[in-house]
């Protein structure tokens, strides 16, 4: 019975693989919706440089780092080269007017935001069923830089990493456990958590730890430091696929069964941060732990519920917003998840529409 229990067990994963690879790509968005997407940068661009003429609009987030599903928005940045810039106060101020004037989207700047923001969206329309949503935001080359290791971590082996990064994004969003303005997790913190399972929690690791692979020749600090974060990570991406190969060799649907089986039951949500640069922390090492006690946040405001390090600010909590209630809910949602794999219901097609529900 044992060997007929790991047959079965085998036989699941494979059809189960197979199962999220098909659901995937039919999530992934068409050519026609990247072009238009492309399309809308430039004409935003043109607008913007008639304030700022030494600007570029270059896009972040999921639509730059492999990570996109149908119908994401779009996260934009501007990097103005001059010396004497405007503020990014000013810049979301004047672009707001000059973009509700000349353009049809509609229109909010938030310019006293944490960081300044415009947000834009265009109404479905036939050559858009779904319509666009967009941000764009100044100078904010960390995220750039956020979304670059994210795509290299992407290319390093695009089956599995996209594959498990995409499932895990429909996902939480099907379950409602992706909003962090209701106390749970952007897209931003999940892609991290199943970067950290696959870089440090499996053995063999699925990746290598980009970050802390040393540089092929000696390095500036200014090459290496932007605002004072060290932002060095390798990225020669087809160098390292000739040189390191993984040796764990799960497929897709082992590793996420094991993922969701981690964060239900094994990640230490009381004490340890998720850090992709050094491995798993302990909040108390970063001083993240004091705030739970202190009266300063109650309730509503506890920041370090959960802990994850963002990669190159790394004083900075990716899931701050994460409330007491949204995280017994997310990991609920991971349990959910894990049970409903456990059961290994006859059908994996069927298990995958459980999990989505
Ligand atoms: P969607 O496809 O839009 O759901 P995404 O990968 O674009 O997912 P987000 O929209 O959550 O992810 O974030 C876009 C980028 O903004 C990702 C990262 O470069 C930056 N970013 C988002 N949230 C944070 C955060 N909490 N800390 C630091 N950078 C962040
Ligand atoms: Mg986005």
């Amino acid at each position: 019975t044992m060997q007929r229990r790991h047959a079965s067990r085998q036989r699941f994963a494979t059809e189960f693989s197979q199962c999220l690879f098909d659901f995937v790509v039919q999530l992934l968005p068409t050519q026609e919706e990247l072009a238009v997407k492309e399309d809308v940068r430039k004409l935003l661009e043109r607008l913007i440089r008639t304030i700022e003429p030494d600007s570029r609009l270059l896009s972040f987030g999921s639509t730059a780092n492999g990570f996109s599903l149908k119908n994401s928005d779009m996260d934009l940045c501007c990097l103005i080269d001059s010396e004497d810039r405007l503020s990014a106060t000013d810049m979301v101020t004047m672009l707001g007017d000059l973009l509700e004037r000349e353009t049809k989207f509609h229109v909010k700047p938030l310019p006293h935001a944490r960081i300044p923001i415009v947000k834009l969206s265009l109404d479905p329309s036939p050559g858009l069923p779904l319509g666009i949503a967009c941000d764009i935001g100044f100078e904010n080359r960390l995220a750039l830089e956020n979304t670059r290791l994210l795509m290299c971590y992407a290319m390093i082996d695009p089956t599995r990493v996209r594959t498990m990064v995409l499932f895990l994004k429909v996902w939480c969003k099907r379950r409602k456990i992706n909003s962090p303005y209701k106390g749970t997790l952007s897209s931003y913190g999940y892609v991290l958590l199943v970067l950290y399972f696959l870089i440090h929690v499996k053995n063999p690791p699925v990746l290598p730890n980009l970050q802390q692979i040393p540089p092929l020749r000696p390095i500036s600090h200014e090459e290496t430091h932007l605002n004072g974060h060290d932002i060095w990570f390798f990225d020669d991406i087809q160098l390292l696929r000739q040189r390191w190969q993984s040796s764990n060799t799960q497929n897709v649907a082992d590793l996420l069964i094991d993922l969701f089986k981690y964060y239900s039951r094994d990640f230490p949500y009381q004490t340890g941060v998720a850090s992709i640069k050094s491995g798993q922390l302990k909040k108390e090492s970063k001083g993240w732990q004091s705030d739970l006690d202190s009266p300063r946040y109650n309730d509503h405001r506890e920041r370090n519920r959960f802990c994850i390090e963002d990669p190159f600010e790394t004083d900075f909590n990716v899931a701050r917003c994460v409330t007491k209630d949204g995280l017994y809910t997310i990991r609920g949602e991971f349990m959910r998840a894990s049970r409903i794999l456990a059961n290994r219901p006859e059908r994996a097609i069927i298990a995958l529409a459980q999990l989505c529900e």
